[in-house]
């Protein structure tokens, strides 16, 4: 028996070994789970009528997962397995330079859309809130108010050209809280910030209820925001 058959006839037993479906899910995975896509935290329709279900459905459903899953299959190239930790992630998004070229451009828009996503669906909630305690007084030294802070995201995020992100973040070596965007599924992690709240203003996310009335979702999330889980994001990055 020669060694290619040997291997062959090795192959086929461990193969035929597998129960039926483990074979049928291996074929249907192009790539290992690395990086998996987490349930919403919420219903589909826990954010109508603001974000409509069938948006919210297609929008983690369809378009994140296709970013984890696009994700997961340029990490299937390199040589050794990543551990698929959201820590790991966030030390790729915030050093891209480190990461290895050939899987750069797929770790900054599939790995960036994977973490912003996530960002973006735990900082929304059915259950209205206000800023409270530091947060409050931060928007207030950064902004004068938080009414005024929401006015520049209204306007930051109407004037972003294509798609892209609208963001409140903690600018580490300003010490201060800041209104900033970021063009397509590039994270503010890149610029040394501390994501605090993200709004995806990609078309993908209101056209079906929207359409082009861009500035009528803006005002709409702003109604949803989680402030309770913003003040958290600020507290720990005001401790880091
Ligand atoms: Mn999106």
């Amino acid at each position: 028996m020669t060694r290619r058959h040997l291997l062959s006839t090795s192959l086929l037993a461990a193969a035929s070994a597998l129960p039926g479906k483990a074979i049928a899910q291996a074929s249907a995975t192009a790539a290992p789970a690395f990086f998996k896509l987490a349930p919403l935290p919420y219903a589909a329709d826990a954010l109508e009528p603001y974000i409509d279900a069938q948006t919210m459905t297609i929008h983690h459903g369809k378009h994140h997962q296709t970013y984890v899953t696009k994700l997961n299959e340029a990490l299937a190239t390199l040589p050794t397995a990543p551990k698929g930790t959201p820590e790991e992630l966030h030390g790729w998004l915030s050093n891209l330079d480190a990461v290895p070229e050939k899987i750069r451009t797929a770790v900054r828009n599939h790995g960036g859309g994977h973490f912003n996503h996530d960002l973006f669906w735990n900082s929304l909630s059915p259950k209205k809130s206000e800023p409270t305690g530091e947060l409050a007084e931060a928007l207030g030294s950064a902004f004068g108010s938080k009414e005024a802070a929401m006015e520049e995201y209204l306007d930051k995020g109407g004037k972003i050209f294509g798609s892209g992100w609208i963001w409140l973040v903690f600018d580490p070596k300003k010490k201060a809280i800041a209104m900033t965007t970021t063009p397509n599924q590039d994270t503010p992690l890149a610029a040394g910030h501390v994501p605090l709240l993200g709004i995806d203003v990609w078309e993908h996310a209101y056209y079906l209820k929207y359409q082009n009335k861009r500035a009528d979702y803006l005002k709409a999330v702003a109604e949803i925001i989680n402030w309770d889980v913003i003040a958290d994001r600020y507290a720990k990055a005001l401790k880091s």
